[in-house]
């Protein structure tokens, strides 16, 4: 098998915006060849001028588990070309099938070069948190996936905003999280639906990037996974998410012409 022939096509369909049959359909990988195909497929965006920006965490939530089918948490890499600027406008066109979630998102303010475990730890790397939406977008058809076929895909990474930092204050478990399209709440959930607290998320982001071998930069972000289920987003919506005392942050999607 291939891997740089996997992650080249899983590549194109997310350049081309266009399905492409789920890998494990043809070829039998594990969970180790699936994080090389990722790491190979996020080599290709990077030699085309992609900057890394962070890291995501991904089915930190039961509700997450149960929408998609899969058993285990995941991580994926962010690009500068993810991010969407709060308030901002997306075309459409440029997605397959794309679906918005609410996440929390953590600022590193130092190099991360080990596991952080406790939160006395995770107060000296990490800024603070803000209210983010996170868009994904599997590359397979139907948005249908095995656990190793969504790890090679990036764990459907397409984009992010991110709304205004809030500093590292009171605990952040059990916040109310809303998800309104044109105004309209679709999803609803808690901040302790992701392990428990956001902060678990973190914590495990960094025992996954250690365990690989990588350090975490000054100024990247770490999505912590989504509390709720996904939404396929339309064009002309206005999509929302808000945290209780965090926040709130939006996107648009542009209508069609
Ligand atoms: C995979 C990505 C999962 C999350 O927040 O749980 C994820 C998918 O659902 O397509 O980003
Ligand atoms: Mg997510």
């Amino acid at each position: 098998m291939n891997l740089g022939k996997l992650a080249e096509k899983i590549d194109k369909a997310a350049e081309n915006s266009e399905a492409v049959p789920q890998l494990s359909l043809t070829e039998k990988f594990s969970e180790q060849d699936a994080y090389k195909i990722q790491k190979l497929s996020i080599k290709r965006r990077i030699d085309r001028g992609e900057k890394s920006v962070g890291i995501k965490m991904g089915f930190t939530s039961k509700a997450k588990m149960e929408q998609m089918g899969v058993h285990d948490m995941i991580w994926g890499k962010l690009t500068d070309k993810m991010l969407i600027n709060q308030g901002n406008s997306i075309n459409i066109a440029k997605y397959i099938h794309p679906r918005a979630e609410p996440e929390v998102c953590f600022l590193v303010k130092k190099k991360i070069d080990k596991e952080l475990k406790t939160m006395e730890e995770a107060k000296e790397y990490i800024a603070g948190y803000a209210v983010a939406i996170e868009i994904i977008d599997s590359r397979y058809k139907d948005f249908k996936f095995s656990l190793e076929d969504v790890i090679a895909d990036n764990c459907s990474s397409a984009g992010l905003v991110i709304g205004t930092w809030q500093p590292i204050e009171d605990p952040i478990n059990n916040l109310k999280v809303t998800l309104e399209v044109d105004g309209e709440v679709v999803q609803e959930g808690n901040t302790s639906a992701i392990l428990g607290d956001p902060w678990e998320a973190l914590f495990n982001a960094t025992r996954l990037s250690i365990a690989a071998g990588e350090n975490i930069p000054f100024g990247a972000y770490i999505m912590a996974g989504a509390a709720t289920s996904a939404v396929y987003i339309k064009p002309g919506q206005s999509i929302k998410a808000s945290i209780e005392t965090m926040g709130e942050v939006d996107f648009k999607v542009l209508p069609l012409n």
